[in-house]
């Protein structure tokens, strides 16, 4: 199996993430990636397989698939153990819904804030920071009543928020200090065997071209 991710991708960091916690032996593959001209040359894989030309992609055999959920929902069927899934109907489209809400509604504002590379004098950087907030103190109520995003288990919402988190502090924004639940959270996502070595490598890449590194 081969997974291409990229240096500096969120959407990669929760493909990966996924492959080390399923314990897959996994090719990883960084495609080729600077600040400037950002994901040119395109790999050749990643034109092949993705329509929409992003990363990440896996490649299992003859299955070529893109979209880091779509790949967490074929780990999940393939390699069903140990389950990041709930195995309940209900509980499994709850934490469904919340890794859709890390990704398409706290992480676009993390988007809009890079669209003004961070400036806080634009009216679109205040919109964001006032959306990153309100999104911090609504999971810290939720890990306020339970260990985990989506439940006392460890799940792909994790990841989802997980990783979303971590970028968004790469612009300097870390959850408020009080938010104690998140930050206890965040804590022991970035401890797990799986999740620790990834926080190092991304981190590095952070430091190495001088930008905030998060502080977990
Ligand atoms: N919904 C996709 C988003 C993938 C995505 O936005 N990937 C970024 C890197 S984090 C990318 O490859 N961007 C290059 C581009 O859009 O040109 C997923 O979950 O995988």
């Amino acid at each position: 199996m081969k997974l291409l991710s990229g240096p500096l991708s969120m959407f990669g960091m929760k493909a990966e993430i996924a492959v080390a916690e399923k314990g897959i032996a996994c090719e990883v593959e960084l495609v080729p990636f600077n600040l400037f001209e950002r994901y040119k040359p395109l790999h050749p894989d990643v034109e092949r397989v993705n329509p929409k030309r992003q990363v990440p992609v896996l490649i299992d055999g003859d299955l070529e698939i893109f979209d880091s959920t779509q790949i967490f929902e074929y780990l999940e069927d393939r390699f069903p153990a140990p389950a990041l899934w709930p195995r309940d109907a209900g509980a499994r489209a709850r934490a469904r819904r919340a890794e859709l809400h890390a990704d398409e509604i706290f992480f676009p504002h993390f988007i809009a804030l890079m669209r003004v590379l961070g400036d806080r004098s634009k009216p679109e950087a205040e919109v964001a920071l006032r959306g990153i907030s309100a999104e911090y103190r609504a999971l810290d109520g939720i890990l306020a009543g339970q260990a985990h995003v989506a439940g006392e288990a460890f799940t792909y919402a994790d990841i989802a928020w997980f990783c979303a988190s971590f970028f968004t502090s790469f612009l300097g924004d870390e959850p408020e200090e009080g938010l104690v639940h998140v930050h206890g959270w965040r804590k022991r996502v970035a401890a797990r065997p799986a999740v620790a070595p990834l926080v190092s490598r991304f981190s590095a890449y952070l430091a190495e071209n001088r930008m905030p590194v998060p502080r977990i």
